[in-house]
């Protein structure tokens, strides 16, 4: 969208999307000021500091409708419901709302790849970044994980690729936002509260593709029927990855088969995992999504062989984190919705003691009842959604209640035998008792630290 000097802008939320937007928009020349639902008192010192030093005038502990009342263009966080009534009343007034993608549209220089699904985005935005430098590519990552994608438009170091992963609520306010490589790659239920429901959120998803036109890109997840329910009407190029006959990036037992045509070229080309930390089918169905994104943007075959062979896979994300007595202990903190923690668990094994529950963000769990059923020997529930979860599974497996995580780790050690794996995947969100997943992780781990030091120090 075009930014003019002197515009009168609103962003709302002073988190991490926030205050890059209003660091953004006031390098652009812009009037901006902050409205933030949190009270004044628990905003950060330095952040308040900051927006003394920008000129950017605040308000805390609500959205007062005086407030908004001369904004032109109104940005809110990605975090925030679009109901609210300031942005109703902004909307028929004709101001402009806004999200971060919709803003940074006209200001992205280098081919973007963005990435969205409800389960595996982390990974694959992280895997195809790392395959794009191991080809010698300067690229930026960020999105809805790290940095986000204004605070990387403020910096001096223009990358050659700009990879993106992008949340539902980013897409909902994308704009015109158009990526040169589009993949959406499975599509389970999240988030439905925000949403409104299953097709509000598989709407806001496919918002993707809207920009897309002849020349780009479409790389979709190929055995999710919801995902193919629809054509990509866009003019971009379809690709698919997945187990299904026909997929252009195919998985098998090995690893990834890629058969297909760019520029009038034949590609039939065999990527191996057995050797390397995607060797999980989860895990080469999303090496599939990323090497058919980076074959598509020019990068060599070797070079892609080197990247998956060194890969690292992101924290709290199926993460081995100790054995201890023949007993695997991992984290999947990131698994927050029913999706996530399906494919957690099936690649698990069938020894499953599984600790889940936290914030529920208006999930149904009983489609993980056949999942739970065949995988998991023992379920030890946390936080708020702990009651709705024993009512919706707890009838399925021996199910136990825990107060925190030290507790949960602790009753898990003692129930588990040889063989088991102890899998935190909590199909919830982490606010009710942490700051944030990687918060959930960290103190998951710690507990089985803790675990580890009192088995063999006594
Ligand atoms: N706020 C208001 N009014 C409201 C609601 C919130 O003022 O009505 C304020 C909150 O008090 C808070 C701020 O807005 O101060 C938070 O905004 P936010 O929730 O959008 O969080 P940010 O820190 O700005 O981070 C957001 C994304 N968060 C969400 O989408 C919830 C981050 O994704 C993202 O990395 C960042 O922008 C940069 O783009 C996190 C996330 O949890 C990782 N994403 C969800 C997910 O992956 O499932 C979608």
């Amino acid at each position: 969208m075009e930014l003019a000097p002197g515009m009168k802008c609103v962003v709302i939320g002073l988190g991490a999307s926030g205050l890059a937007a209003v660091r953004f928009l006031r390098e652009q020349g812009l009037r901006v000021s902050v409205s933030e639902a949190r009270p004044a008192e628990s905003l950060a010192a330095n952040d308040l500091t900051l927006l003394g030093e920008l000129g950017v005038d605040w308000e805390a502990g609500g959205h007062r409708a005086e407030f908004f009342r001369e904004a032109e263009l109104i940005v809110p966080s990605p975090g925030v419901p679009l109901d609210l009534p300031v942005l109703r009343a902004a909307r028929e007034r004709g101001a402009t709302i806004a999200g971060e993608l919709a803003i940074a549209a006209g200001y992205l220089r280098a081919p973007v790849i963005a990435i969205t699904g409800s389960n595996g985005k982390t990974t694959v935005t992280s895997l195809i970044g790392h395959l794009l430098r191991s080809a010698g590519r300067e690229t930026f990552v960020g999105g809805n994980i790290g940095t986000p994608v204004l605070e990387y438009l403020r910096g001096s170091r223009p990358a050659e690729a700009i990879v993106l992963e992008l949340s539902s609520f980013q897409l909902e306010i994308g704009g015109a936002f158009r990526p040169d490589i589009a993949l959406l790659l499975n599509l389970t239920p999240d988030h439905l509260d925000r949403h409104g429901g299953m097709a509000g959120y598989v709407a806001a998803k496919r918002r993707i593709f809207v920009n897309q036109k002849a020349g780009d890109w479409a790389i979709l997840g190929g055995d999710d029927p919801l995902v193919m329910a629809e054509e990509v009407a866009t003019g971009a190029t379809v690709f698919r990855f997945g187990a299904t006959p026909g997929c252009e990036a195919r998985v098998n037992e090995q690893g990834v088969l890629l058969s297909l045509e760019i520029g009038g070229r034949k590609i039939e080309e065999e990527y191996d995992m057995q050797a390397t930390t995607l060797a999980s089918i989860i895990n080469r169905l999303n090496a599939a999504a990323a090497i058919l994104a980076v074959r598509v943007f020019g990068c060599a075959p070797e070079a892609i062989r080197a990247g998956l062979a060194d890969y690292e896979p992101p924290a709290h994300r199926m993460a081995l984190v100790a054995e201890r007595d023949g007993v695997r202990y991992v984290d999947d903190s990131k698994g927050t919705n029913i999706g996530a923690v399906a494919a957690a668990l099936a690649s698990s094994g069938e020894r499953v003691i599984l600790i889940a529950g936290g914030r529920n963000k208006g999930s149904d769990f009983r489609p993980l009842a056949e999942s739970v059923r065949r995988h998991v020997r023992h379920l030890i529930l946390i936080g708020e959604a702990a009651a709705q979860m024993a009512a919706e599974l707890g009838s399925l497996v021996p199910t136990s209640r825990a107060a925190s995580m030290r507790e949960a780790v602790r009753q898990a050690s003692e129930i588990a035998e040889p063989g088991d794996t102890v899998l935190l995947s909590p199909a919830c969100a982490s606010f009710d008792m942490f700051t944030s997943y990687a918060h959930r992780g960290e103190v998951f781990r710690q507990a089985v630290r803790e675990l580890a030091a009192v088995h063999h120090g006594g």
